[in-house]
This record gives structure tokens, C-alpha cells and sequence, in this order.
């Protein structure tokens, strides 16, 4: 059976967990946090959560397991069948990791775990989050999903990765990300209403 190593508080192992969940795959977890043991390091080389331990071996990096996920349980299928439809999917799971995650990512120690605040990094932050929020108004539809009428993997990486720069924003920058976008925090109320959203949040 498959097993996902990680901690549920991790927004990337949530993203991989709700996948599975949404498309019916049984598994396993196994609480792993993030660390540089060489037995950890075979599985993640970055030493970071999740991973997934699958017949073949170790598969780390959330959107390669995705894609793993999709090809061997196609079966609901988490992106769009039409081959431009599903890049723009793509498109927009990558940008939310990169321009929105990524972006507000380096404030997440002083915003959540008590480390001391950077000015730095907090104007970087505030510059960079921003940015990334009122730029996926470009691609994004909320129609009723982020792609379209369909919903895909896209919607479990943007709606587990903005209310984290959400809360780093807020906290560190006092800047309210969501609304910058108009329609964005209805959506994500509605990817949270799904049935596979609420388990996962019943089990952290
Ligand atoms: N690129 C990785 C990012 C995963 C990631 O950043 N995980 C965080 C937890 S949410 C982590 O392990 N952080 C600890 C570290 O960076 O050492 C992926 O796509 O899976």
C-alpha cells in the first residue's frame, strides 16, 4: 500500500493527502518531520515532507507525486483532459507554489514559530506576495473553480498554499492578500467545503 511520510501541518503534505483523498486511493501515514538523517535524505533528498514511499521506491517533490498519483489512479482524473486546459491547470499550480508560496515562504518562522522578525525578509515579502496574488487574477476564473468549470489539482495547491501567505502576510506585513483579489476568498471557501477538504481538516 502506499505510505505518505510527513506532518499534517505541512500544507505540501496536505496538497498530496487531499489528492489521494479526492481520488480514492487508500494509503498510509507515516509521521515524518522534515530532518537530515541519511535514512530521511534517501527518501527526500532536500530533507523535506512529504514523500511517498510507493512499490517502486521513494517519490519526494509534491507536484511529481501528483503527477505519479494521476498516472497510476487516473481514475478520477485531477486535470483537465484537453492538453491546453490541462497546462493551464498546471500553470496555475506552479504559480501558486512559485509566486505565492515561495514568496511569503521566508517569513513563515517569524510568522508561525516565534523566530525573531527580519525587516528584510518582511519587505520582501510584502513586495513579492502581493505581487504574486494580483498577478494569478490574470489566470485564475473561480468559474467555479480556479481553471474553470472543472475541479483539478490546481485547486488543491492554491487553496492550501494562499491562506498560508495569507496568514505570514498578515502577521509579518499587516497586508491582506486576499483581498487583493476579488472572488478568491469565496472560492477557497468552497474548495474547504468539499467533502475530501473536510476530512482533511478533521484529521490535523
Ligand atoms: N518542493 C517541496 C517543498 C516541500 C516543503 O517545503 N515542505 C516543508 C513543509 S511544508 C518542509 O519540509 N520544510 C522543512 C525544510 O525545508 O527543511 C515539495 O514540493 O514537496
Amino acid at each position: 500500500m502506499l505510505k505518505l511520510h510527513g506532518i499534517k501541518m505541512s500544507n505540501y503534505y496536505s496538497i498530496v493527502k487531499l489528492a489521494m483523498v479526492e481520488k480514492g486511493i487508500e494509503f498510509e501515514e507515516v509521521q515524518q518531520m522534515p530532518g537530515r538523517d541519511e535514512d530521511w535524505l534517501a527518501r527526500s533528498p532536500m530533507g523535506k515532507v512529504p514523500s511517498l514511499e510507493t512499490p517502486d521506491g521513494p517519490l519526494a517533490e509534491t507536484m511529481a507525486i501528483i503527477d505519479y498519483l494521476e498516472e497510476t489512479h487516473p481514475d478520477p482524473s485531477l486535470w483537465p483532459g484537453d492538453a491546453y486546459a490541462r497546462a493551464r491547470a498546471r500553470q496555475i499550480a506552479h504559480h501558486a507554489i512559485y509566486y505565492i508560496d515561495l514568496a511569503a515562504r521566508p517569513g513563515l518562522n517569524s510568522a508561525a514559530f516565534g523566530a525573531p522578525e527580519d525587516p528584510a525578509i518582511n519587505k520582501m515579502v510584502g513586495k513579492a506576495t502581493p505581487r504574486g496574488i494580483q498577478s494569478l487574477a490574470r489566470i485564475a476564473q473561480f468559474d467555479p473553480w480556479v481553471a474553470g468549470s472543472e475541479f483539478t489539482a490546481a485547486d488543491i495547491v492554491v487553496a492550501n498554499t494562499v491562506p498560508l501567505a495569507q496568514m505570514v502576510c498578515q502577521k509579518l506585513c499587516d497586508i491582506d492578500i486576499m483581498s487583493e483579489l476579488p472572488g478568491l476568498a469565496d472560492y477557497i471557501g468552497r474548495v474547504n467545503a468539499r467533502e475530501a477538504s473536510q476530512k482533511i481538516a478533521a484529521d490535523k
